[in-house]
């Protein structure tokens, strides 16, 4: 990517996040495509983006450049700056061919950033063949990620042993690979027969799939080396056993529901305050109207 071009992807990527639904609507339709993506989640300090700064590399041996989405629950502002994460991915810096960028979550529903979709198409159409997105995973945003993404993985640190029993539902029942960063830390081998454990409970939504559990420690090239082949196993796997098909579906829905949502979210905010004291039948009724009125968007 020529610096040209990377100032005009940041100008783009800028005016997408700020981008209310109605604009975003109005912009042309691109196709889903097939640009790889890879949600990389876990909780703060697990080592997410040491991993993903060391692993970038061993992506890139394809064709296509790859981008990096760093999804920033605390930044204020979505601009280009790395901010926090800056520290951690210094080293890609000068990579022509990786793309780094920060958004800010705000005040977004699903603890993702706006318009995340159109983002994801807009890095598409200038050519990436893959996107790692790196956010932090609980609640709500597990389930998000998970819609948005072909290939999700939960990084995890030893001493995280203690959440386990609160992830269960969620996101260890959603991610595709287990890494255990920080496996230069003691409680490593602990926590391996513990995910181990909680594999064997796995219900059907992983159907056909056994995660594998990936140790590295400072991102070492050899754990990256079986953590980008792990990915590549997976990609061909949702290929050939059609959750790709699936998932673009589900994507589709997860899309459309984020923007009725914000939207409802707009015309809230635009009511009257008087407009508010109607009994909620009718406050109900009127969000409809409202919504269903195009002139107003
Ligand atoms: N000992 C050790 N520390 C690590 C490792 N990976 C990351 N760290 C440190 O853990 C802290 C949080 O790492 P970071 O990648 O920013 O985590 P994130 O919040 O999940 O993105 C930083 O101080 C890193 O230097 C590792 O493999 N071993
Ligand atoms: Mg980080």
């Amino acid at each position: 990517m020529t610096p040209d071009e990377r100032r005009r992807l940041a100008r783009v990527l800028s005016r997408l996040a700020d981008a209310s639904v109605s604009e975003v609507l109005r912009l042309p339709q691109s196709g889903d495509g097939h640009c790889r993506r890879i949600g990389v989640t876990g909780p703060p300090g697990a080592g997410k983006s040491t991993l993903i700064s060391r692993l970038a590399r061993r992506r890139l041996t394809g064709e296509g450049d790859l981008a990096i989405l760093v999804i920033d629950p605390t930044s204020p502002i979505s601009g280009g700056a790395i901010l926090g994460d800056r520290i951690r991915m210094e080293e890609l810096e000068n990579e022509e061919r990786i793309y780094i960028r920060s958004l800010a979550s705000r005040e977004s529903r699903d603890g993702l950033a706006d318009n995340l979709p159109d983002i994801l198409a807009a890095l598409q159409s200038f050519g990436f063949s893959e996107v790692l997105i790196e956010t932090v995973g609980a609640g709500q945003v597990a389930h998000a990620i998970r819609a948005l993404v072909d290939t999700l993985l939960l990084v995890l640190h030893p001493g995280a042993g203690d959440q386990i029993q609160a992830m269960k539902s969620g996101i260890l029942e959603l991610a595709d690979i287990y890494v255990i960063a920080k496996a230069d830390q003691p409680g490593a081998k602990e926590l391996v027969a513990e995910l181990r454990s909680v594999r064997k409970e796995r219900s059907v939504a992983g159907a056909g799939w056994r995660p594998p559990i990936v140790l590295s420690s400072h991102g070492e090239d050899e754990s990256m080396q079986k953590l980008a082949a792990e990915i590549d196993r997976h990609q061909a796997w949702t290929t050939v056993s059609e959750r790709w098909e699936d998932a673009r579906v589900l994507w589709r829905a997860q899309h459309v529901e984020s923007l009725l949502s914000r939207r409802v979210g707009e015309v809230l905010r635009a009511l009257p305050r008087d407009a508010l004291k109607q009994p909620i039948d009718e406050l109900y009724r009127a969000v409809l109207r409202e919504l269903a009125d195009p002139g107003a968007m």
